[in-house]
């Protein structure tokens, strides 16, 4: 087994613990929130079938001397706008908001993937659009949706906004990097490595992302149902 498809392993692996974590995870958190967690069970979920494929090898599309991993990007697109549409639920983000965090966080990975695939000049500057939408993403949530989280959620859930978003952005700005330090872009860092880079924080990124909200909704759970606190009483 070549080193990217035993990373691609340990990727399937992690991402499968993951979900099902969280999968079991959902007993656990307030039953007024269980429509909504679902949306985190899904990202890691949808990764287990692109890390399949990438183990296998399918979908990947040769680009001059560097190969592109289509499946990746299908999964971002698919996950992504998950993510940042979660988050702007928690929020109480109004729905205008809602359909452009979603639309431009989409963007973002439709124009990055059409710039690995395009050399050159306009590579980057395919590139360059999509570090602007991402760049709309993060503006909108440290801004209006933010606002409208500070104005309707407990003192609580407001934290765990915060946390996630802080969590979202500085690990997400990592992959325009490595887009660029790779194949995609000045070729400094090799495919082995690159490939390494995005699983770890494929994993990361996805569990963490909602393994810090079941922890958060677990406390907010115990401190708000009484039946619950009597039963912690109790033990
Ligand atoms: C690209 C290139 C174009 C500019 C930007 C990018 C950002 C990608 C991001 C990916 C996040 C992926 C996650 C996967 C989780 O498993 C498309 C690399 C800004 C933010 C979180």
């Amino acid at each position: 087994m070549d080193t990217i498809t035993l990373w691609f392993g340990l990727g399937l692996l992690g991402e499968l613990l993951g979900t099902t974590v969280l999968a079991y995870g959902y007993t656990l958190v307030p039953e007024a929130t269980r429509r909504r967690y679902l949306l985190l069970v899904a990202i890691p979920g949808i990764a287990v079938v692109a890390y399949v494929l990438l183990f296998l090898g399918v979908g990947t599309i040769s680009v001059g001397d560097h190969t592109v991993y289509a499946v990746r990007y299908a999964d971002w697109l698919l996950t992504t706008p998950i993510n940042v549409l979660y988050l702007g639920l928690l929020a109480g983000a109004t729905r205008s908001d809602l359909g452009k965090l979603v639309g431009l966080q989409a963007l973002t990975i439709v124009f990055g993937f059409a710039g690995a695939l395009v050399p050159g000049p306009l590579g980057y500057g395919l590139f360059a659009l999509g570090a602007a939408c991402f760049g709309g993403v993060v503006r909108l949530l440290y801004r209006g949706v933010a606002d409208a989280a500070a104005a309707t959620l407990s003192d609580l859930e407001l934290s765990l906004y915060r946390t996630l978003r802080n969590f979202v952005v500085v690990l997400w700005l990592v992959y325009p990097v490595v887009w660029v330090l790779g194949a995609s872009g000045v070729g400094l860092m090799d495919v082995e490595t690159a490939s390494l880079v995005i699983v770890y924080l494929d994993v990361v990124t996805k569990v963490g992302f909602g393994v810090i909200a079941l922890n958060a909704w677990t406390t907010i759970e115990e401190v708000t149902d009484p039946s619950e606190a009597d039963g912690l009483a109790a033990d």
